[in-house]
């Protein structure tokens, strides 16, 4: 199937599922790139009140983010609405419909070494659903030792991991969540056991995508070299199974206030101008 000359092979399709993770190469036109491009720059000139340092060293290199910035930037705007990704998202998904959750931006400063943790996405979001995805999109080349690393395979693991809380690490109270409930189990030591895990990442240009289940394990995208920077754009999508679940040890991003404003509760499928939906399979 061809999604705006994108072609979405079956084998991608497999691929995602089994493996919950794939690299799209070129799916997103050079146009686009410009206008993300220049959309992120005045993000980070303007943050949003969401906007914050994530990590900064001492020698002064920083990882900013933002997110949901979408309803303030038309550039943003226009990429997630007008752009093939929800149709990337529903055709990889192998889904009926698509609606969009939230865009997360990740600028780190020239030979910035800080990595994110491993972590899994949907334990902390306002969400639950097998059928969810991020892209991870870089809007320069990014090194394979550089880029977001995956475990392949790790969306299907029955355990419920004590994710990482990023609080401690931002020292933000926007951030903070606690997995501590009995239920929840260590998670391996992925670093220190590397060969023992079927760890994925690539050498990505602008344009290449990396789509990935909110279930996976995944981390880096750090390690720069002193003449690197990296900014990536990054989109969550939401398909059929997914619904708004609130979370006792918190969530990050915490959707539940803006949700409850606009009517949404648990066990209600995300929609509405919050959470517009963006594809729907053709008949
Ligand atoms: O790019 C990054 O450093 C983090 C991306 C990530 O982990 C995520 O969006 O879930």
């Amino acid at each position: 199937m061809t999604v705006a000359g994108f072609e979405c092979e079956i084998q991608q399709v497999e691929g995602y599922s089994r493996g919950g993770v794939v690299c799209l190469r070129q799916a997103i036109g050079r146009d686009w790139i410009e206008t993300l491009r220049a959309g992120v720059e005045r993000n980070v000139a303007s943050p949003t009140e969401r906007g914050r340092v994530w990590n900064r060293d001492a020698l002064g290199h920083t990882c900013f983010y933002d997110s949901q910035a979408w309803r303030q930037s038309g550039a943003y705007r226009d990429f997630i609405e007008k752009s093939p990704l929800a149709e990337i998202a529903g055709r990889l998904m192998n889904v009926s419909r698509i609606n969009f959750f939230f865009d997360a931006v990740f600028v780190r400063t020239p030979g910035t070494k800080f990595r994110t943790p491993w972590h899994q996405d949907e334990p902390y979001w306002s969400v639950a659903g097998f059928d969810a995805c991020s892209v991870w999109m870089p809007l320069v080349p990014v090194a394979k030792k550089s880029a977001l690393e995956f475990v392949r395979g790790s969306h299907r693991w029955p355990e419920k991991f004590r994710q990482t809380n990023f609080g401690s690490l931002t020292n933000d109270e926007r951030d903070q969540v606690s997995f501590q409930n009995d239920d929840t189990v260590p998670f391996p030591d992925i670093e220190g056991h590397r060969d023992d895990f079927d760890i994925v990442s690539w050498d990505m240009q602008p344009g290449d995508c990396v789509v990935f289940n909110a279930r996976i394990i995944h981390g880096g995208s750090g390690n720069l070299d002193d003449d690197r920077e990296l900014k990536v754009f990054n989109t969550q999508w939401l398909g059929d199974d997914v619904r708004i679940a609130f979370r006792e040890g918190g969530m990050d991003p915490d959707h539940s206030g803006v949700m409850t404003q606009h009517g949404l509760k648990p066990g209600d499928r995300p929609g509405g101008e919050l959470y517009p939906e963006l594809w729907v399979r053709p008949n």
